[in-house]
């Protein structure tokens, strides 16, 4: 397996486009001949994390937890696409710590405004939280600390015509520019 493990660690506010991001840069890397492991907050949170909540304790807990997992994918070589909110910048650094000594902490922002995630809102769930139903939203009414210095930002384009292929092809440039591919 002629392939070096990483973690790309995909940060960004709910509807950003974290997991169809992961999704298209799993499907470019397989297509290249790479092997990649998606490890998704929303999915994670229905077994290994199902004891957390969103507070700040538990989302600490969260991405500490995850960090400790993708370690263990780079251990065996993979590529590890972390997809989760991780709105503490120091939560996000002390993966980075965990990791940079294995393989490296490659981190990746994605950059929509609130007004575009909440208008796209996937799940409504911007709506409930607007509503008060759902509490200690990210965006909402609980913070998100963008990265200071990610290796990789995503925008969207002013018009908006960002293809999750293109979003994955910026990724996928990096790994060849770093020598990951
Ligand atoms: C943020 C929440 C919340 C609150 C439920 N705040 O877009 P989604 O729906 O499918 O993914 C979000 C997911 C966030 O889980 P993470 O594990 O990525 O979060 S963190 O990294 O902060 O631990 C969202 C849904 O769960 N969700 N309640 N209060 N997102």
């Amino acid at each position: 397996l002629g392939q070096k493990g990483c973690v790309l660690w995909i940060t960004g506010l709910s509807g950003s486009g974290k997991s169809t991001l992961a999704c298209s840069l799993s499907r470019a890397l397989y297509n290249q001949g790479f092997l990649s492991y998606i490890l998704d907050g929303d999915n994670l949170r229905h077994g290994l994390n199902q004891d957390l909540s969103f507070n700040s304790e538990h989302r600490a807990e969260n991405i500490r937890r995850t960090g400790e997992v993708a370690k263990l994918f780079v251990d065996a070589g993979l590529i590890c696409i972390v997809s989760l909110i991780s709105p503490y910048r120091k939560d996000r650094d002390a993966c980075r710590e965990l990791l940079e000594p294995d393989g490296d902490f490659i981190e990746v922002f994605m950059d929509m405004s609130l007004e575009l995630c909440e208008s796209r809102d996937p799940k409504g769930l911007y709506k409930l939280a607007r509503q008060g139903k759902i509490k200690g939203f990210t965006g909402i009414d609980d913070p998100y600390e963008a990265p200071l210095n990610c290796e990789i930002t995503i925008k969207n384009t002013a018009n908006g015509s960002s293809t999750p292929e293109n979003m994955a092809d910026q990724v996928i440039s990096y790994l060849e520019k770093e020598g990951y591919m």
